[in-house]
């Protein structure tokens, strides 16, 4: 296949045509390896919960329609989707344990490279918790809150702490559908529990457990992580970036942070400053040391400091092959098992850092916040040092494009001067017809960012403000959608505000864990409004997904009553029940519902349809579309 059907950008384009020449693996040739895909998993109806099985239920009605225990394809269907919607939910909630712990070790004092930054933001979380702040200092008070949110992971909660910021009416909702998540942990467990064979045989009863478990990622370990995340390394603030693999300079120690988790990344950007690493950069031969994201730490690190990005997803094996990439430096979460096989080609060090994420191949420096600035510079050092490895032709295709970022909900807020106030008067008003978050992924059975960058495209030029996180951020980045002169190509209403505010029509709100500033924004806006979320003009959408926590992020922000769109096909065709239930019959108990489109213009139509039919039902001007 032409490199130019695979991607739209030219820097993956560019690295594959090498790819290709030296004869190097990557995603895209594994999964032309692959097909064709299994069937049967695809449409969600294999199940190899035990051992009497593996068993399959044939979808076209000639083979067997039960597994050996009697689960019929609604059964199995539902209790895949339930496991892949745990292990999205764990993901996230572990990192945001992660960051708890060192948060609340930073409040006894026993870590090294963290300090509470934005302490005006600990004292406001604090009072809001219900923990007493006058009169205390910022580590007692973070001692106080970090106790009370290590319950949130418990069983001793009949509701997690942040539940209270969503509006009465939804929070009332979950309650009497019996779906309020209590415990971060407890939620996930019981769904391995119910998926047990023998335990919940109601496809419905197994699927609203599994959204009461998304709803614990999304306003439990998601936000947790989030916010605990602005308080430690500083609640971002809009500044300009740069995005690409341009990013990556030929002349200085290139390191590259990958993963999620900013406990990590966060102290990685302390320990570059440090004057005897810089110094003996030049002392290698090298100008500098420049750092650079991948995927969602990269994100956390460009919204706190404004470090460019490399790329997303898909990147992650092109960018060992620039041959200028000393260092990639990663935490967890979708990192490609192939980059030590790919960093093999190359000179480039990969360093694993949690003793919960080892990859064959890499080196391995276990992380302990407790000694993080520490371990932070002997990373940086190991960097270095490499840097006179280099080996080979040094390839970077593209120089890097501008994008602004820092759109946490607090910076928005102050660019519409510490209220919602003038943006709900510009939806009632028209010229904004409503917003909507374009999330997650790359997916190589997508041409990477055509879905995202089509979608948010149509989107903007129809008045709708878009927020984005994840690799949908990196790639409207790259594609130049990101910066105020973007508003140019937004319709003349959303062009009118971006242009007053400066901002541009895409917004970036940072990494998958903080698709909670979302929630927190559309809490917010409907809070003002007097009205459920499900009745605001807003619309999720994640054209390339392809990982279980997007699948939970999906669940919660679809349980909070935002309709949502999803570019690639979940395995749940095998069962119509399923199918029906969670894109029709789930509108009438929970206010919204999924939708499949793989083809980013149709899907622009459905989020300008939901948009404008809401807007009708609350009486604000509305257009047929
Ligand atoms: Fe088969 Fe039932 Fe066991 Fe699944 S739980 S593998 S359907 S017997
Ligand atoms: S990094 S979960 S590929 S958005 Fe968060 Fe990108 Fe998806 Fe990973």
């Amino acid at each position: 296949m032409k490199v130019e059907t695979l991607s739209i950008a030219p820097d993956t384009q560019a690295i594959l045509r090498f790819a290709r020449e030296a004869g190097i693996e990557t995603v895209w040739d594994r999964l032309q390896a692959q097909e064709p895909q299994c069937g049967y998993c695809a449409l969600g109806v294999s199940c190899r919960n035990c051992v009497m099985g593996p068993c399959r239920v044939d979808p076209f009605g000639d083979g067997p329609q039960k597994g050996i225990c009697g689960a019929d394809a609604d059964i199995i269907v539902a209790r895949n989707l339930a496991r892949t919607i745990a292990a999205g939910a764990s993901s996230h909630s572990d990192h945001g344990r992660d960051i708890l712990e060192t948060f609340y070790h930073t409040g006894t004092g026993e870590t090294t490279g963290y300090e509470i930054t934005d302490v005006e933001k600990l004292r406001r979380l604090a009072a809001e918790c219900g923990v007493e702040v006058d009169g205390k200092e910022p580590k007692e008070i973070a001692r106080e809150l970090g106790w009370l949110l290590l319950e949130d992971f418990g069983s001793r909660k009949e509701a997690l702490t942040f539940v209270r910021r969503a509006p009465k009416a939804r929070q009332e909702l979950w309650h009497r559908l019996g779906i309020t998540p209590r415990g971060i942990d407890r939620e996930n467990v019981e769904t391995l529990h119910r998926t047990h064979m023998g335990v919940d045989n109601d496809y419905v009863n197994i699927l609203l457990h599994a959204l009461r478990t998304s709803l614990s990622d999304g306003w439990g370990g998601s936000m947790i992580a989030t916010e605990l995340s602005d308080v430690l390394f500083g609640t971002p603030k809009p500044r300009m970036s740069y995005v690409n693999l341009g990013a990556l300079k030929e002349d200085h120690v290139n390191i590259a942070l990958h993963g999620h988790n900013p406990m990590l990344s966060d102290v990685i950007v302390r320990a570059a400053q440090d004057s005897d690493l810089r110094q003996r950069a030049e002392e290698v031969g090298a100008r500098g040391i420049n750092l650079v994201g991948l995927c969602c730490t990269g994100n956390e690190v460009q919204m706190r400091h404004g470090i460019p990005m490399a790329g997303n997803h898909l990147l992650q094996e092109l960018v060992i092959m620039t041959g200028v990439l000393d260092a990639m430096i990663v935490d967890y979460q979708c990192i490609m098992p192939s980059v030590t096989d790919i960093a093999k080609c190359f000179h480039t060090l990969v360093i694993s850092t949690f003793d919960k994420a080892k990859f064959p191949g890499a080196t391995h420096i276990s992380f302990d916040p407790k000694r993080g600035l520490e371990i932070g510079r002997e990373l940086v050092r190991m960097a270095v040092e490499n840097f006179p490895k280099r080996i080979g032709t040094p390839r970077i295709p593209v120089e890097p494009v501008r994008m602004m970022t820092g759109f946490s909900v607090e910076a928005i807020l102050s660019a519409l001067g510490g209220t919602p106030e003038p943006l709900v008067n510009a939806i009632k008003e028209g010229a904004i017809r409503g917003a909507a978050g374009v999330v997650g992924c790359n997916n190589p059975k997508i041409k990477q960012d055509h879905g995202h960058v089509t979608l948010v495209r149509r989107l903007i030029e129809n008045d709708i403000l878009v927020v984005v996180t994840g690799c949908s951020a990196v790639a409207n980045g790259k594609a130049g959608l990101m910066v105020p002169e973007a508003a140019d190509l937004a319709g003349p209403g959303l062009r009118a505000v971006c242009k007053a505010l400066g901002i541009p029509p895409v917004l970036h709100l940072g990494s998958c864990v903080d698709n909670s500033r979302i929630l927190v924004l559309a809490a917010a806006l409907a809070n003002y409004l007097g009205v459920d979320i499900s009745d605001l003009p807003l619309a999720g959408a994640a054209p390339e997904w392809y990982s279980e926590k997007a699948v939970a992020i999906g669940g919660y922000v679809v349980a909070s009553g935002i309709f949502t769109v999803l570019g690639v096909q979940p395995n749940i065709f095998g069962s119509p029940n399923v199918v029906r239930l969670l894109s029709q019959d789930l509108e009438g108990v929970v206010g919204a519902r999924f939708a499949v489109e793989p083809d980013p213009e149709k899907a622009a139509l459905l989020i300008r349809q939901h948009i404008e039919s809401n807007r009708k039902a609350l009486g604000l001007p509305a257009v047929a579309v």
